[in-house]
């Protein structure tokens, strides 16, 4: 923790660029209440090393929970450990993921998912872009919590030139429009110790996976979203 955010008494409302919104110690007044459901989460969908597409296991661990529908979609056949069903989310993490998505300027937000990343030291995420959710309109909420990281902000090609920001225990951001399929990544965590999660970082995603009733209609949104990256 530094000076910074042990003066701060209102969350910050910093726009990174277009459609990516830092709103720092956000999640700070509800910090416990949200570890305690993401302990629910990790009891029932224990955490496991991510792979890579390449099928290489990452230093990243992670679960998640969401609808059915996100669970079907995302499961994935060869990783037997992940068999089971998805817990539902918890009703706080949804209700804040809403609130941040709105305070962001993105009303019609509507998570189905939460992912759940574990970094601890050493740990590190290389540069990618999020393309696997159907509906490329909506935004990804990301709250952080415990050990601060160096997060990368990449522009639109895996080279563009990154912003380095510090992202601490509270900070909530919002990605969305033009925002939305900017390359970012994490550099490897530094050691140290968290009062409320020890030697670890956490981050939560919320995410939309499925378009429900809306699949056909929401292909057509992510065609014409992605006109509007490439050209707008
Ligand atoms: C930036 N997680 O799980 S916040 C991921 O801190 C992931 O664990 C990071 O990247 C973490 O995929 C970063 C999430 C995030 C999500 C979507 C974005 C950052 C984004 C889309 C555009 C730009
Ligand atoms: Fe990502």
């Amino acid at each position: 923790m530094n000076l910074f955010s042990q003066l701060a008494v209102e969350p910050t409302h910093e726009e990174l660029w277009a459609g990516a919104v830092l709103m720092r110690g956000l999640a700070l007044a509800q910090d416990a209440e949200f570890f305690a459901a993401m302990g629910t989460i990790m009891a029932e969908a224990p955490l496991h090393h991510a792979t890579t597409p390449g099928g290489l296991p990452m230093g990243v661990m992670v679960t998640d929970c969401g609808t059915p529908e996100a669970f079907r979609r995302r499961w994935d056949p060869g990783n037997p450990e992940v068999r089971r069903l998805w817990p539902p989310m918890p009703r706080v993490l949804m209700d804040f993921a809403l609130r941040c998505a709105v305070r962001a300027g993105f009303p019609q937000g509507r998570p189905d998912a939460c992912h759940v990343n574990r970094y601890q030291a050493g740990t590190k995420l290389g540069m990618h872009q999020d393309r696997h959710e159907i509906d490329l309109t909506q935004p990804i909420v990301s709250v952080s919590l415990g050990l601060e990281c160096i997060f990368l902000l990449g522009g639109l090609e895996r080279t563009d030139k990154a912003k380095r920001i510090l992202l601490e225990h509270g900070d909530v951001v919002v990605w969305g429009g033009p925002s939305r399929m900017r390359f970012h990544g994490v550099l490897p965590l530094k050691p140290g110790h968290h009062p409320l999660t020890g030697p670890y970082r956490y981050n939560l995603t919320f995410r939309t996976t499925c378009g429900g009733a809306n699949h056909l209609r929401w292909g057509q949104l992510r065609l014409r979203a992605l006109d509007h990256l490439q050209w707008g």
